[in-house]
């Protein structure tokens, strides 16, 4: 057979005959493209497109988005509650009313015998942000454990300590528009054109307008960083360096913006001695950059009219991460580029709602950038609720990996997983399954009944999933978008919102409390609890207190703040901080010194090389979704790794032969793909995959955030050479097919 374009036919695209398109949010990645979803004559689901109104995403979607109608009805949907007395044991299907009971029961029987906190709730970034609230008003209001977290542990936690601790808040102070109005991008670890394509599509057509540096730094040339000008393949871990280093030429050079530093930050003078230690002479060898690129990086940054940073998963999971996100906001500070045009310091944020957890879902302390540690902020939500404050626990619990060590100690007796797949996601599987299985009582609340963690489960909760229901999502520039309900719910599926309420039922503060049945009920609490000031006076950042679904739908989205005085326009505001003025005692942010400590598990004799892990732009994390819709698994239906093809030479392996790459925690077959995006010393491998890269994974955690390095290990390579070793690996890739 030929290949090539000769041969081939025109493209056509089919007639769908869609009858009716409505509005909703991609219900993927934290981008926020608005979608239109296409119904039949017959009101069968047929297609979907981007919106061309929106400002986000103005017509276009990526492979996942133009494929999400497909997910509806998709292989291993759950279509019952179900239970059983022990893992692994067949489960039974069950009425939703048994189910609950159970699960109230269960939770009160721990809480009695060992302590409110020996039950814990751990979320997501997938849920609505009505059902984050709810789910907060029950963990903290009505079942009272302090052992509640989310999977933003694994993925945004970096950023959110980073930002409380250099401004006072959290928030992302930027927005897409800023890359119309910068002079130069440094992007660290962050592979937009493959993890947020339409953002990465908003900066190519703003670099078509008007040419500006692009400044990649990562230790892959990812898909990225072949289009920047400059690509700074860094050092796994040590990012600190680089950026201690820059400024310390910004700082000797004079090129620090004096009055900017001088009006609205403290702290100056101790980043001033620290980054003396971190002379570019020295520091090209810990960070793997030479001298001179670091110094003229530093230049064009610092003397650019509006310089910006975006940074993701390269800077968050690391032992360094909260730090890493702190020292990006002190090269952004040091160089008055806060809450202007085109200079800001940009979070990337991951899952489509992780913006909506951290704002609403009072994980790690209460809605609305509230906290625990706060008396007022207590207060204010315990009225509002209707509550005893003294029920609220004074100091936020355990965050999701602590969580997980608790369960391991015989601290955490049962455990309630809400829209999350830790079997897969999280590092160190062969540990993960061990603590699982120590659980006395375990909940699954899930899209999907044949998710792995279920194995683990007493109970099952089948919950229905985006356009099955209603509510809102904010996406990384801190738009709120409206999902609508458009589907009916799967089989005997429940919206999470539902559950939650259900529970609710079965508590006593629970009966107390209002929890509304609607969804825009629950998101007029929410904009209740948006207003006014915070415990220093000021006035909230996160206010969305001028916002209606109507009005969302009708704007594609709008930011916060979005306050009532400005209910005439219906245009939020873009950038947080544009006066200077942060969310600190006094109002200036904080310069934080930021020393390195190299602590990674590095590659030596036994384990030669760096293990890095990441995503591919056709899948979904732990492919619940994307792994069962045709086009997006065919690009890579089975596990595989990056290997530079010289490293390869010298171990004899061959491009699309199975490896064996163990670690100290275990092991795992991969196939291989010969490739130069990654250095000799370095192998890559995708994380969507079950009972792969994370057995290898050794996951040390930030001292700050608590997330886990999933980006810094050591593994050896073994070629197989016998069927028996490369069938081991076709299981693996079995288990997906359909
Ligand atoms: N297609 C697709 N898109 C997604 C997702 C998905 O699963 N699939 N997930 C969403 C979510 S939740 C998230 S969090 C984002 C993640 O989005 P990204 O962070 O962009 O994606 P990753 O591939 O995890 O990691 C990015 C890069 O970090 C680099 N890196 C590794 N170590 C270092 C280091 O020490 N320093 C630096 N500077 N870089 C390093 C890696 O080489 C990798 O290329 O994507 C979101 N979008
Ligand atoms: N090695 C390695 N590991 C990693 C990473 C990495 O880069 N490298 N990245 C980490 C990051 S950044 C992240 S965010 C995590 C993600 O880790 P997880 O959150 O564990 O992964 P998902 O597959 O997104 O799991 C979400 C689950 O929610 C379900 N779901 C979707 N929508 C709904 C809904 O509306 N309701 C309910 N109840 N369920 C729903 C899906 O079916 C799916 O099973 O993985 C982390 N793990
Ligand atoms: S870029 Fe993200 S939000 Fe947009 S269609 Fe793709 S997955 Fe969905
Ligand atoms: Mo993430």
């Amino acid at each position: 057979m030929l290949f090539g374009r000769k041969n081939r036919k025109p493209i056509s695209i089919p007639n769908k005959k869609v009858k009716e398109w409505h509005y909703t949010t991609c219900n993927y990645c934290s981008t926020g493209c608005s979608i239109e979803i296409g119904l039949n004559e017959e009101k069968k689901i047929v297609t979907t497109r981007g919106h061309a109104g929106a400002d986000v995403n103005r017509g276009k979607l990526c492979i996942k988005g133009l494929l999400e109608h497909e997910l509806f009805d998709s292989v291993g949907r759950g279509t019952e509650p179900l239970m059983r007395d022990q893992h692994f044991e067949e489960f039974k299907e069950t009425s939703w009313q048994q189910a609950l009971d159970t699960s109230a029961e269960k939770i009160k029987a721990i809480q009695q015998q060992y302590g409110r906190d020996a039950f814990a709730i751990v979320s997501s970034g997938q849920l609505l942000t009505e059902e984050f609230y709810t789910l907060g008003k029950l963990a903290r209001g009505c079942i009272g454990t302090n052992q509640y977290d989310g999977n933003t542990t694994l993925c945004m936690a970096s950023a959110v300590s980073g930002y409380k601790r250099s401004f006072g808040s959290d928030g992302p102070p930027g927005c897409y528009d800023d890359f119309e109005h910068t002079h130069c991008l440094m992007a660290f670890g962050s592979n937009l054109p493959e993890q947020h394509p339409i953002i990465y599509w908003r900066l190519k057509e703003a670099l078509e307008k008007r040419k500006f540096p692009l400044i990649v730094v990562d230790p892959r040339v990812t898909m990225l960083a072949q289009f920047a000008d400059i690509h700074l393949p860094i050092t796994p871990g040590t990012d600190c360096v680089l950026i201690n280093s820059m400024m310390h030429v910004i700082i000797n050079e004079e090129l620090q913006d004096q009055a900017y530093i001088d009006a609205h930050t403290q702290g100056f003078d101790d980043i001033k001695a620290l980054v003396q230690e971190y002379n570019p002479k020295s520091a090209q060898h810990v960070c793997g950059i030479d001298e001179d690129t670091i110094r003229s990086v530093a230049r064009l940054y610092a003397k650019a009219p509006a310089a910006m940073s975006i940074w993701t998963m390269g800077i968050n999971q690391s032992t360094h991460g909260s730090d890493g996100v702190a020292n990006i906001n002190n090269l952004n500070l040091i160089t008055g580029n806060i809450g202007k045009k085109g200079g800001t310091s940009l979070s990337i944020t991951g899952q489509c709602n992780a913006m909506g957890t951290r704002e609403w879902s009072s994980c790690s302390g209460l809605p609305g950038y509230r906290y625990l540690e706060n008396p007022e902020d207590r207060q204010d939500i315990a009225d509002f609720w209707g509550i005893d404050a003294e029920f609220f626990p004074k100091k936020r619990g355990l965050q999701q990996t602590d969580i997980f060590s608790a369960i391991e100690t015989g601290e955490i007796k049962g455990m309630w997983l809400v829209a999350t797949n830790p079997m897969t996601s999280m590092p160190n599987t062969g540990r993960i399954r061990k603590i699982l299985e120590k659980l006395d009582f375990l909940i699954v609340q899930d899209v999907y009944s044949d998710v792995e963690t279920n194995q683990y489960s007493h109970v099952y909760f089948p919950a229905s999933v985006w356009s099955e229901k209603e509510g809102c999502h904010t996406n990384t520039e801190r738009r709120v978008n409206l999902i609508s309900k458009i589907m009916p719910c799967y089989a005997n599926s429940k919206p999470d919102l539902w559950i939650f309420n259900e529970m609710a039922k079965r508590f006593d503060n629970g009966r107390q409390i209002h929890f509304p049945e609607n969804a825009e009920d629950v998101f007029d609490e929410m904009k209740h609890l948006s207003r006014g000031k915070n415990a220093y006076g000021e006035k909230r950042t996160l206010d969305i207190s001028g916002m209606s679904y109507e009005k969302i739908v009708k704007a594609r989205g709008i930011q916060w703040p979005y306050s009532q005085e400005m209910d005439g326009s219906l245009q939020g505001e873009p950038r947080l901080y544009t006066d200077g003025k942060f969310q600190t005692a006094n109002g200036r942010a904080n310069l934080i010194p930021v020393n390195f400590y190299n602590n990674n598990e590095q590659p030596c004799q036994d384990y030669p090389f760096w293990l890095n892990s990441g995503r591919v732009v056709e899948h979904f994390h732990t492919r619940t979704r994307t792994g069962k819709i045709g086009n997006c698994n065919k690009f890579s239906p089975t596990p595989y790794m990056e290997m530079n093809p010289d490293a390869a030479k010298a171990l004899g392996v061959k491009h699309q032969s199975y490896v064996r790459l163990t670690s100290r925690r275990g092991d795992s077959v991969v196939m291989v793909q010969l490739t130069q995006r990654v250095p000799r010393n370095m192998v890559f491998v995708p994380f969507h995959y079950h009972d792969c890269v994370n057995r290898l994974t050794l996951g040390l955690l930030d001292p700050y955030s608590r997330q886990p390095a999933f980006k810094q290990c050591s593994v050896r390579i073994e070629v197989l050479d016998n069927a028996q070793q490369v069938e081991a690996a076709q299981l693996n890739v079995e288990r997906r097919e359909f």
